[in-house]
């Protein structure tokens, strides 16, 4: 697939060879461009926009950015700059569009038709959002969700909720949740939620507000429409509401990276990325032949922990011929990929082994 379009100001700075312009608040990293590196260059990481970003001048003062707390014993507002005082972490996860791999049903789902570069492993600094809710005195009574606000201006006119970026998770990501202000060891970008987003490991990236002006632990779930009625995994040929399932945490996943087309015979190193979700891969396996036969990869490089994806090989003899490579990942839990995954209408949460499969023919 060719970039047809060119890239949006705001995301300028990347790197136009590695990307695929859906739209200006849709863009892919193309399959080519993942390597075998344990982490994606913030140059390449995907993009993508619910609404228009807010002004970059929001980044001037980066410190200065304030995001109240709710929902604890005692709320109040903080700056960047008291929340660097308060604690430092860093935790590499793979941050995964919800609509990843949507091309891959059958039904054609409406929507940005994203093959497999919607996903990313990037390295998050900031402070755990659970030593922010305990110097505040710990969570209010009754709270079940962690709910963000995102920070865009949103058009005049327009019921609000329609628009808004608010997100609710489920209390127990309490732990895992960060308010970070780094991505990659930088400031973070304003294409990626800078100056500081609340990252929700093992969720999927819609869950992970960017621009985060309001943090909220929360009795019930946001009334925003992008809560209630979108990103929720209703049959196909449905409109999506409340008593539909949530896209919250993401399953075991992994696909091929290379080689990608025209290959010399004999021995073939065949990579991919691979991760569990919200527990470790345990092992992937590879296919050259559409899922007939499999052999064991190995893993590349380090482990960054459970949230990250790993990098893979398995290192194949093949002949001339046409070869359909496909991989298929199981999880620390035993949780496999499976063949197909059961279609929900928006096209969420792809994770079926076959349909990202890659065509090669060794020469
Ligand atoms: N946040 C905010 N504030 N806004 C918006 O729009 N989006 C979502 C997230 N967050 C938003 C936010 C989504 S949807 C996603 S994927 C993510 O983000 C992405 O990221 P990046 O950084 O890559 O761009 Mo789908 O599930």
């Amino acid at each position: 697939q060719e970039s047809v379009t060119a890239l949006p100001d705001y995301v300028s700075w990347k790197d136009a060879d590695a990307l695929i312009v859906h739209s200006n608040s849709t863009i892919e990293m193309e399959r080519s461009a993942f390597g075998t590196s344990a982490f994606t260059p913030e140059d390449r990481l995907y993009v993508r926009n619910n609404v228009a970003p807010p002004p970059a001048s929001i980044l001037d003062d980066r410190d200065a950015w304030e995001v109240s707390i709710d929902g604890v014993a005692e709320p109040r507002s903080l700056t960047l700059a008291e929340l660097k005082t308060m604690g430092i972490t860093t935790v590499a996860m793979v941050l995964q569009c919800s609509g990843n791999g949507r091309a891959y049903f059958e039904h054609e789902p409406s929507g940005t038709p994203w093959q497999v570069g919607a996903a990313g492993c990037v390295m998050w600094t900031g402070v755990p959002l659970r030593v922010v809710v305990d110097a505040l005195g710990g969570v209010a009574e009754g709270m079940e969700y962690v709910t963000g606000t995102g920070g865009e201006t949103l058009p005049e006119g327009l019921d609000p909720l329609t628009l808004l970026v608010e997100r609710s998770v489920p209390l127990d990501a309490l732990d895992d949740i960060l308010l970070a202000w780094e991505l990659n060891g930088e400031p973070i970008s304003l294409a990626h939620g800078g100056p500081l987003r609340m990252v929700v490991p093992g969720f999927t990236g819609v869950n992970s507000v960017k621009y985060v002006t309001k943090v909220a632990m929360t009795a019930e779930q946001s009334p925003a429409l992008i809560q209630q009625t979108r990103y929720r995994l209703q049959p196909v040929g449905e409109e999506g509401g409340p008593d539909h399932p949530s896209v919250w945490q993401m399953s075991v996943k992994s696909w091929i990276t290379g080689p990608l087309d025209a290959t010399q015979a004999g021995r073939v190193q065949v990579t991919g990325v691979a991760f569990g979700g919200t527990t470790n891969v345990a092992s992937v396996e590879v296919s050259a032949d559409d899922g007939q036969t499999w052999s064991t990869a190995e893993f590349i490089g380090p482990d960054l922990g459970k949230f990250a994806w790993r990098p893979f090989v398995a290192q194949m003899d093949l002949q001339p011929g046409m070869y359909r490579l496909v991989s298929r990942a199981t999880d620390a839990d035993g949780n496999q990929q499976p063949e197909q995954t059961e279609p929900n209408d928006p096209g969420y949460n792809h994770n079926g082994w076959r349909a990202p499969g890659i065509e090669i023919e060794v020469a």
